[in-house]
């Protein structure tokens, strides 16, 4: 596989950007080998800069989940741009933009748009501690809620695929407040209920982990935290930056029928452009200034660009057949991973929820951080290399979540199926 052109844009990148990437976990540090350059997405398919297609699982992790470069949505963007491509003042697009989102999630009451995943849960842990007026938070072993100071304790995604002892330049004082409990495992979570009763602002879950690879909740593991908050005042947040629009047509809360105080937003409400939302019951949102006192602000929230693209990609998954043909594109390339592994004599569990999936290099179901740890890293990077030279993009990382598109038509998956079935052999 020709890729010369990438391997000099990354010697050109490594001087300009700090491990010639924007992002840590695209560097391909876990897997080996070195980035690829993208010169353009279609549909199902990213092209790199030496002309070799993949077709693509990452779909820039989570949110195309139109495929690359959809008509609809571009053409949204374009009749956008030529109106200007940012007011700095309220517009139409962003009321269009919130009803749609409702509409799929009508748990979420009011809701606040912002730029990215982080800025949406930093917003939503700074309200819940508003509200109740206490400081500690809880979040999970191996969960990833973006780069905020107080939550990069224990994360999942690129911190925990670097090996990174949760990133210096935070300060003590700034992760005190921040309690770690162990996904799945309730007593956990009571545990540290019973000792700060009045102390606890918020419960912060990914409702699907999909930082750690995707990882379900047991049975009763949502309802009990639903219940443990409801018991001691705290608020309940469900971060579905990742899970939204992607486990179900409501997200998880749909799925699972557990009501969260408050939600975050990300991805796939910005259609592949910057966006990001945290809303949830009135009575809370009411807090955000300017209605209420707690502040949160931002240059580029609401912009129209990523408004239009959000409410085009939402269009495009409004029809429940869409959510029923991409189930069963998820089955059969379930089934078709299943076999080529059995074929291979390779050990393999998958996890799939809606269009969200992982494979894991392992005899076992991993159900936590802990035993996600036992997957075999070293076979899932080789996995990843072969797939590359067979043509299919994978994340780069036992530690993330693969994704499906509308694109992945059938052909498609047959396709990955085959590859599957070349790189399986030679592990
Ligand atoms: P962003 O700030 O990256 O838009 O969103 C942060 C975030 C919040 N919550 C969840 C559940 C998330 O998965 C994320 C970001 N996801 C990672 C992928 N695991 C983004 C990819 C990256 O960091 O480059």
């Amino acid at each position: 596989m020709n890729i010369q052109k990438s391997i000099h844009y990354f010697q050109e990148a490594q001087r300009l950007l700090p491990g010639g990437v924007d992002s840590p976990v695209r560097a391909f540090k876990a897997v080996g080998g070195q980035p690829l350059f993208i010169e353009r997405g279609e549909g199902p398919y990213l092209f790199d800069v030496d002309g070799n297609r993949y077709i693509d699982y990452v779909l820039s992790w989570g949110p195309l989940i139109t495929g690359h470069a959809h008509p609809k949505v571009i053409e949204a963007i374009q009749e956008a741009a030529v109106k200007g491509t940012s007011y700095g003042a309220p517009s139409p697009l962003e009321v269009e933009l919130a009803k749609r989102v409702i509409d799929f999630m009508p748990n979420i009451e009011m809701l606040r748009f912002v730029n990215s995943g982080t800025e949406a849960t930093m917003s939503a842990l700074r309200l819940a501690r508003a509200y109740t007026q206490r400081d500690k938070i809880i979040k999970f072993e191996g969960c990833y809620h973006g780069h905020a100071d107080m939550l990069l304790v224990q994360a999942g995604s690129g911190v925990v695929t670097l090996g990174l002892p949760d990133s210096p330049g935070v300060p003590a004082d700034t992760v005190k407040d921040t309690l770690v409990a162990t996904y799945n495992d309730i007593a956990s979570v009571e545990a540290l209920f019973k000792k700060y009763p009045e102390e606890i602002a918020a419960i912060i879950v990914e409702p699907v982990a999909g930082n750690m690879g995707v990882i379900p909740p047991v049975k009763g593991f949502l309802e009990g935290l639903k219940k443990l908050t409801t018991e001691y005042g705290a608020i309940l947040i469900f971060d579905e930056v990742m899970t939204g629009f992607r486990v179900h047509k409501g997200g998880a809360q749909t799925l699972y029928n557990i009501q969260p105080d408050l939600t975050t937003l990300g991805k796939v409400i910005g259609g592949g452009l910057p966006v990001g939302a945290y809303g949830g019951k009135r009575e809370i949102m009411q807090m955000v200034a300017p209605a209420g006192p707690m502040y949160q602000a931002g240059t580029l929230s609401g912009n129209p660009l990523a408004m239009v693209a959000g409410i085009a990609a939402l269009d495009l998954i409004c029809d429940q057949k869409v959510w029923d043909e991409m189930e069963a594109r998820g089955k059969q390339l379930d089934a078709g991973i299943e076999s080529a592994a059995k074929r291979a004599g390779v050990p393999v569990t998958q996890t799939r929820v809606g269009t969200m999936r992982t494979i894991f290099f392992s005899e076992t179901q991993p159900r936590d951080w802990n035993s996600v740890k036992g997957a075999d890293k070293v076979r899932f990077g080789k996995f990843f290399r072969k797939m590359l030279e067979n043509g299919v993009y994978l994340a780069p990382s036992q530690f993330e979540a693969g994704f499906l598109s509308i694109t992945h038509d059938r052909n498609v998956i047959a396709a990955t199926i085959s590859a599957a079935e070349k790189s399986m052999m030679a592990l």
